[in-house]
């Protein structure tokens, strides 16, 4: 055991050892490994940290019992391409934004403080579908720090910004240090004000101002992208009217860096309704044993259409993907 962890370090593994739920001991393991001192004799730590972590993550996406059902609030089954969170203030508009788009009937109301419990919903985009979690508001009452492992799990989140709250600012920055406490950084604060504690999860995040018909000449905007535009994507959109709703389903698209793959037979067509997806950068050889394990290992060469230079080209097992491919595996 190398002698120079650090008191942080040891506060986390203390946690980790009371853990009882998996997503306390994911959350502990990710401080652990976040805080530890990269170096060589940590190496076999580090590298053991990360296989407990993996075994926890896993443990998490396990359906627990027959029905499949969770008994825990603390984690949403995923479903789709992926999973954003919607985080704000009471009344900042999230309910509003899952019900426009997704099919999901959250309770949407002018008084704060309506949902209290994780509401996913699948968001359609294309031809495939993203998942959205409606979250209890951040604010120092209702958060509840099980909730943090929710936003861990996720892929991305957005923070949606009240244009037509006099509280706006002081919302956002309540919101932000009320995920710091758990650790969470959706993007820097101030970035003059050190944190407090370690930050374990830097979580991407999109800075959206919502109910953009009450502010039409855009000054509350200006102010945000003024203010945070630095340091996060801003955008806008009004739930009212409908502006720029579409433009919003292809930004968090964006945000998950995934690309859809078409995978086709010798000979005949790609099904462009079905569509595989990876991650940014993946190879034809991960592309393979995405499809099947044995694929992989048995792959010999692929031919790809799509992404302009390529017309049924053959390309190697290590040539990386882009948007819009359709590859030809051969065994
Ligand atoms: N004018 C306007 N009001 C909105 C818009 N989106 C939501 N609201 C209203 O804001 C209030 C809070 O919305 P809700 O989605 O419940 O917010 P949540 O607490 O963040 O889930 C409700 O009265 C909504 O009707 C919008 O785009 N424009
Ligand atoms: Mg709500």
């Amino acid at each position: 055991m190398p002698a120079n962890l650090t008191p942080q370090y040891l506060e986390a593994e203390k946690r980790y050892k009371q853990a009882v739920t998996p997503s306390d001991k994911v959350s502990a393991l990710e401080e652990m490994l976040a805080v530890i001192p990269k170096h060589k004799g940590t190496e076999k730590l580090q590298a053991d940290l990360k296989s407990r972590l993996s075994k926890c993550r896993a443990e998490l996406q396990k359906p627990q019992g027959p029905g499949g059902k969770r008994s825990s609030l603390d984690i949403v089954e995923r479903e789709g391409a992926g999973q954003v969170v919607l985080l704000g203030a009471p009344n900042s508009g999230k309910s509003s934004l899952l019900a426009r788009l997704t099919h999901a009937t959250p309770e949407i109301a002018d008084y704060p403080y309506t949902t209290r419990v994780p509401l996913p919903g699948m968001m359609p985009f294309e031809n495939i579908q993203i998942q959205l979690v409606d979250l209890p508001p951040v604010s120092h009452e209702s958060w509840e720090p099980r909730l943090s492992s929710i936003i861990r799990n996720a892929d991305a989140a957005l923070l949606l910004a009240d244009l037509s709250s006099p509280e706006m600012l002081e919302q956002l920055e309540t919101a932000q240090a009320v995920l710091e406490k758990s650790r969470i950084q959706l993007f820097s604060q101030d970035p003059a004000k050190p944190i407090e504690g370690a930050i374990s999860k830097k979580t991407k995040t999109m800075l959206v101002g919502t109910k953009s018909d009450l502010d039409p000449e855009h000054e509350a905007l200006d102010i945000l992208k003024e203010l945070y535009g630095d340091r996060v994507p801003v955008f806008f959109f009004s739930n009212l009217t409908g502006e720029n709703l579409s433009e919003i389903k292809a930004r968090i698209y964006q945000m998950l860096d995934i690309v859809r793959i078409y995978s086709k037979p010798p000979g005949k067509k790609a099904d462009f309704n079905d569509p595989f997806v990876l991650k940014k950068g993946s190879t034809v050889l991960e592309a393979a044993a995405h499809i099947h394990k044995d694929f992989a290992e048995r792959l010999k060469f692929a031919k790809i259409w799509g992404s302009e230079r390529f017309e049924g080209q053959m390309v190697h097992r290590d040539h990386v993907l882009e948007e819009g491919d359709v590859v030809e595996f051969h065994l």
